[in-house]
Formats: C-alpha cells, sequence, structure tokens
C-alpha cells in the first residue's frame, strides 16, 4: 500500500469528529505553525514541497502564494474551491465529507500563511450534505479555541464560512466562483488581473483547490522536503484519483504521483481491471475536459515508455498522442462504449453549462452538440466530421474562461483517435445509435 497523506484516516470510525480526529494527530500543525513559525514560514514550506494545485491545472501553490500582494493594505481572503463539478470527479466530496477537519486544519495553516482573518470553503449547489458536515465541524474547531479570536494565545485572529454555490459547472472557475461569492451571477472576468491581485471584493485572493489546502497540514508537519521527496520529478506528493467507468473497483483512490498507468487500472490496489473481463477502449484521465485516450496511448508513451500517473508522463506528447493529469477524474471506457454517443454526451453537458458571455463557446458548444447529436443518431455526413474539427479549433484558445478549451478539446481528442468510428456511424446510419454493442475496433 502506498502512503496516505490524506486519507490515512479516513475509514476511522467517529473521524469527522474533532476528538477523533485529534486523537490521530489532527490539529498538529496548526499548533506548530501558529507557535513556531512566521507565515512565510509556512508559505516557504509549502513552495519547498512542489505542492501543485490539485483542481486541474497544476499551478504551483507556493508559488501562486507568494503572488498575493500584502503590501495593498486591503483585506486578504483564502477562498476554497470545492464547487467540483468536473465530470468524473468526485474526490472533493469525499474527503470533504468523511474527514471534514482535513480541510478545516488545512485553511487555518493556510490562512495563517497567507494572513487572511476571513476565508471561505464554496461548495456547488448540490453539495448540501456537505456544509452540514462542514459546519458541525468548523463549530467544534471554534469550541475547541481553533477558530475564532486569538487562535491558542497566538494573536492570529480567523473566521471560516462556508458558501454554497447554485449548481452552476462555471462557478468552478476561479473568477466565476468570486462573483458567486459576492452574490452575483457567476460569469468568469477577464484575466489578468488574476485574483491574487484583485480578487474577491477586489482585494488579494488565494483560490485553492479543496486537496490542495487539505495537503497543506501534512507539509507543515513533516516539511516541504520531505513531501517532495514523494513522487517523481515536477509531480511531488500524493493525489487523489476518482476512478469510475468500466472498471471493477470504482472509487476515490490516493496515490503517490508515479505509479504506472497500467498499475493503476488492472492492480487489485487500485481499479481492479476492466468490468465482465472485456477489453479497455479508452480513457479519460483528468476529468471530462481533458483529452480522451486510446487503450495502446493511455499505457504507453509514443516511445514506448510505461506512462505514469504524473502531469508531465500524462501530458507526454502534447495533445498528439498525450492528454493531462487535471482533476484526476479517471473514467475508463470497455470495448463496447460508443465514443460517439460518449462525446456527445459530454458536448451536452458544456453546452449546457456555457456561460454565454464569449461568441466561440456560446455558439461553438451548441453547433458541436447539434453535430454530435446528428451523427449519434445516423443523420450524419463526412463533412460533419470536418465540421466538428473546425468548430473545435474555433474555440479554442479564444475564449475568457477555459471552458471553452474543455468544450473543444474532447470532440478534437475524440476524432484524432477515432476517427473511423465517427465515419462508421455515417456509413451506417441505420445502426449508428446501437453502435456500441455492434461496433468494435478490430
Ligand atoms: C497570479 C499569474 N496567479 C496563473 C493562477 C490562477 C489560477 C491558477 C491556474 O483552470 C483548469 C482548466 C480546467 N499570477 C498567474 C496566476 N495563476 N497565472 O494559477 O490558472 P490556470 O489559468 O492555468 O487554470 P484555471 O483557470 O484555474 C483550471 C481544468 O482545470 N479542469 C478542472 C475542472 C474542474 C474541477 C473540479 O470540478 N474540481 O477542477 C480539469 O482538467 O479545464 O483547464 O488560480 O489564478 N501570472
Ligand atoms: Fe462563459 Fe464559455 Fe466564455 Fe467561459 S468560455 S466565459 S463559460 S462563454
Amino acid at each position: 500500500m502506498g502512503l496516505k497523506i490524506l486519507t490515512e484516516h479516513i475509514n476511522t470510525q467517529g473521524i469527522e469528529t474533532f476528538e477523533v480526529y485529534r486523537q490521530k494527530g489532527g490539529y498538529r500543525a496548526v499548533e506548530k505553525a501558529l507557535k513556531t513559525m512566521s507565515p512565510d514560514d509556512v508559505v516557504e514550506e509549502v513552495k519547498k514541497s512542489g505542492l501543485r494545485g490539485r483542481g486541474g491545472a497544476g499551478f504551483p501553490t507556493g508559488m501562486k502564494w507568494s503572488f498575493i500582494d500584502k503590501k495593498s493594505g486591503k483585506p486578504r481572503y483564502l477562498v476554497c474551491n470545492g464547487d467540483e463539478s468536473e465530470p468524473g470527479t468526485f474526490k472533493d466530496r469525499y474527503l470533504m465529507s468523511h474527514s471534514p477537519h482535513t480541510l478545516v486544519e488545512g485553511m487555518i495553516v493556510s490562512s495563517y500563511a497567507l494572513g487572511t482573518n476571513t476565508s471561505y470553503i464554496y461548495l456547488r449547489g448540490e453539495m448540501l450534505y456537505v456544509v452540514t458536515i462542514l459546519e458541525k465541524a468548523i463549530a467544534e474547531a471554534y469550541a475547541k479555541g481553533f477558530l475564532g479570536k486569538n487562535i491558542l494565545g497566538s494573536g492570529y485572529d480567523l473566521d471560516i464560512y462556508v458558501q454554497s454555490g447554485g449548481g452552476a459547472y462555471i462557478c468552478g472557475e476561479e473568477t466565476a466562483l468570486l462573483e458567486s461569492l459576492e452574490g452575483k451571477r457567476g460569469n468568469p472576468r477577464n484575466k489578468p488581473p488574476f485574483p491574487a491581485i484583485a480578487g474577491l471584493y477586489g482585494c488579494p485572493t488565494v483560490v485553492n483547490n479543496v486537496e490542495s489546502i487539505a495537503a497543506v497540514s501534512w507539509i507543515v508537519n513533516n516539511g516541504g522536503e520531505e513531501y517532495a521527496k514523494i513522487g517523481i520529478g515536477r509531480s511531488t506528493g500524493t493525489k487523489l484519483i476518482s476512478a469510475s467507468g468500466h472498471i471493477n473497483k470504482p472509487g476515490v483512490y490516493e496515490i503517490e504521483l508515479g505509479v504506472p498507468v497500467e498499475e493503476f487500472i488492472y492492480s487489485d490496489e487500485y481499479c481492479g481491471g476492466i468490468w465482465k473481463g472485456k477489453k479497455m477502449k479508452a480513457v479519460v484521465a483528468g476529468g471530462s475536459s481533458v483529452p480522451i485516450l486510446p487503450t495502446e496511448l493511455i499505457l504507453k508513451t509514443v516511445n514506448g515508455e510505461n506512462r505514469l500517473m504524473t502531469y508531465e508522463s500524462l501530458s507526454d506528447g502534447g495533445f498528439a498522442t498525450g492528454t493531462m493529469l487535471g482533476s484526476g477524474g479517471f473514467i475508463v471506457m470497455d470495448e463496447d462504449t460508443c465514443i460517439v454517443r460518449n462525446t456527445w454526451n459530454f458536448a451536452r453537458f458544456y453546452h449546457h453549462e456555457s456561460c454565454g458571455q464569449c461568441s466561440p463557446c456560446r455558439e461553438g458548444t451548441g453547433w458541436m452538440e447539434k453535430v454530435l447529436h446528428r451523427i449519434e443518431y445516423g443523420h450524419g455526413t463526412s463533412a460533419d466530421i470536418d465540421l466538428l474539427v473546425s468548430v473545435a479549433k474555433k474555440i479554442e484558445g479564444n475564449t475568457i474562461c477555459p471552458l471553452g478549451d474543455a468544450a473543444a478539446w474532447p470532440v478534437a481528442a475524440a476524432i484524432r483517435h477515432f476517427r473511423d468510428e465517427f465515419e462508421w456511424h455515417v456509413k451506417n446510419p441505420s445502426q449508428a445509435h446501437i453502435s456500441g454493442p455492434i461496433y468494435r475496433r478490430e
């Protein structure tokens, strides 16, 4: 079994309570940071750790923290992005609902490092049960003196609020989230300025994913250098992977970055292989926003090397032959999965979730959905396949926020790697919609 940093005690009875969490060593990081370290010391350890943002972009957390404007004279904010709406991603709710104090402790230490006195946890609207769990944990932390005024006699004050969104995917984009938190419609803002300079209410703000913040306690307890020893190269530490689809053991797995993809899919420690004795056809490795890869490319890079669960290895070869680790939403598809239907399903999602601010995304996601629908239902033409590629290209890089790219990449990648399947749909219109069980590549 690999090292568990975030989930070591997640199955312990009562770990959601302050008492049990404390018995297991919880809140030691708060004591250590507030009593023996300056805020800058904590930032330094996070920089040394090499921790990268676990929400999808993989941006170095310590670097993001060092961008925060500490001289503006304005209040600063830490906002935890718990919106988790990426299809195939369900790790944050798992962590928050089973071990809420892991996040609360990380929030306190991270807020101390950034010098914020008010911090927020923003959750997607559908996760109301998690709001209740977190608010209970926060109330316990106040009662035990780990939140509120003069925490542990250190002179440091912190309040944490939980805010629930309305259920829009776009509110996971950090600036849309900030708009929503301010009580407005969740429309993404143009960047720059980045939130580190002008975020919540125009003040310097750090927005971090749940998992990133939760990892900070371990880094404070054990040191950034120890964290950096875990993993491979610039992919340090552990990562929660949400594994779903046609596998024997779907669930959330904490892996040390660097596990070979093949081991992750086939070993009993993780996914346990493909269900019903079938073969694997494709994998979406980082949530629905990243390019899909066929079996031969998800297991090996074009150079024949084993593909690893790291930021670098998964993206090896760029989008021609690679993909992204993203948020770690690992969706496995068996040989009977219809790639056209799946691509249409993703396209439908992005069209529905587009906020509509920019034309390439608003119009392009609609067109991609329509064209994919007609191919899937046997009304497509060969020209439609090229039309999809052209629409995807026109969206990519031409929008305010990454939702446009996230809608375009899966469509472009599905055609790049499975063009034969799209053509088969066009040539066999009467069977197109039931192509899953009929169409197999070999
Ligand atoms: C200050 C600079 N700050 C960058 C900050 C920036 C942000 C972070 C990363 O999209 C991706 C997206 C989804 N000064 C800065 C700076 N920053 N330069 O660094 O920024 P960026 O623009 O690379 O990415 P992003 O806008 O945060 C996130 C992908 O993640 N995704 C995930 C989606 C959904 C979930 C979920 O449901 N949990 O994560 C999946 O792949 O497509 O590409 O904080 O401010 N010069
Ligand atoms: Fe809105 Fe799409 Fe533009 Fe993002 S890319 S701002 S979701 S229209």
